[in-house]
């Protein structure tokens, strides 16, 4: 495809960026991690979403090298961030698909020089039932490492209660579509009110996503969901805007 070819010969580090999006607590009101949201600016083809191209990348086997550069850059960003804020990253299926690809993400980590305790790593259910097996041995390694494991999309995968006890993970995150009809629809009430029981009673701690109103974030809260993401709180903002934004906070 044309994008594949686009991504082929595109000069990565210089045409990958990524920009961050605040996860607040919502009891002290302080922003405790930013998800880092990838974004490609390519000569030929302009602006293309993650959404795009990086389901192209992982059938061209181009996403390693990807993940690499943004990796990079998000470890770069986070080393500015104060210790409270932690890194919040994004991974695709190939890169849980492997053993050298843990030891790949380890190895910046510890390059960095950041406490892997700030270090999130979020995969989607669709990646992690791919293959349970090679799924818990390298979730267990980057546990084994410090750096924590969020289940991201949670709840629109399927068989998510069938696994989700078996994979070593610190953390469901909502999708955000369940958030959208929550202050009308009493059915999606009741499964994120679940999910946040499931969550409790797993020791897990949960992230609600796509929060876009007051009314849905007063209603979370009220639901005791203590960590939150979305437009009503701050959109994905670039890497000077983060440092300007902790600021104001401080
Ligand atoms: O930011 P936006 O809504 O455009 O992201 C669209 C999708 O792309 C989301 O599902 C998100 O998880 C995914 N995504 C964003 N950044 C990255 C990234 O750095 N790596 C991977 N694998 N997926 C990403
Ligand atoms: O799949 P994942 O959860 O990683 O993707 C997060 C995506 O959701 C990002 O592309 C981000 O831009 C988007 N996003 C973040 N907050 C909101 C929100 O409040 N509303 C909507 N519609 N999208 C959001
Ligand atoms: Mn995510
Ligand atoms: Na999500």
């Amino acid at each position: 495809s044309v994008i594949e070819q686009a991504l082929r010969h595109a000069d990565l580090p210089q045409e990958l960026s990524l920009v961050y999006q605040p996860i607040v607590d919502v009891q002290s009101g302080r922003t405790i991690a930013f998800e880092a949201l990838a974004r490609w600016r390519s000569p030929e083809l302009g602006q293309v979403s993650p959404a795009v191209f990086v389901p192209i990348a992982e059938r061209s086997g181009l996403i390693t090298r990807i993940t690499a550069v943004l990796f990079g850059q998000a470890l770069a960003a986070a080393r500015a961030w104060p210790e409270s804020v932690a890194l919040s990253f994004n991974l695709s299926m190939a890169d849980i698909a492997s053993p050298q690809a843990a030891a790949g993400i380890v190895a910046a980590v510890k390059a960095s020089g950041l406490a892997p305790g700030r270090v999130i790593l979020e995969a989607t259910e669709t990646a992690l039932i791919q293959d349970v097996a090679q799924a818990q041995n390298v979730l267990g390694t980057l546990k084994a490492n410090g750096i924590a494991i969020a289940l991201d999309d949670f709840g629109t995968g399927y068989s998510s209660l069938s696994y989700v006890h078996r994979l070593p993970l610190d953390k469901l995150k909502i999708d955000r579509s369940f958030i959208s009809e929550i202050t009308t629809d009493p059915a999606s009430r009741d499964i994120v009110t679940s999910i946040l029981g499931l969550a409790r009673n797993l020791k897990l701690c949960c992230v609600v996503e796509g929060i876009e109103t007051a009314e849905q974030a007063r209603l979370l809260e009220s639901l005791g969901c203590v960590q939150m993401q979305g437009y009503h709180f701050h959109r994905p903002m670039g890497f000077s805007d983060t440092l300007n934004y902790l600021d104001s906070e401080a």
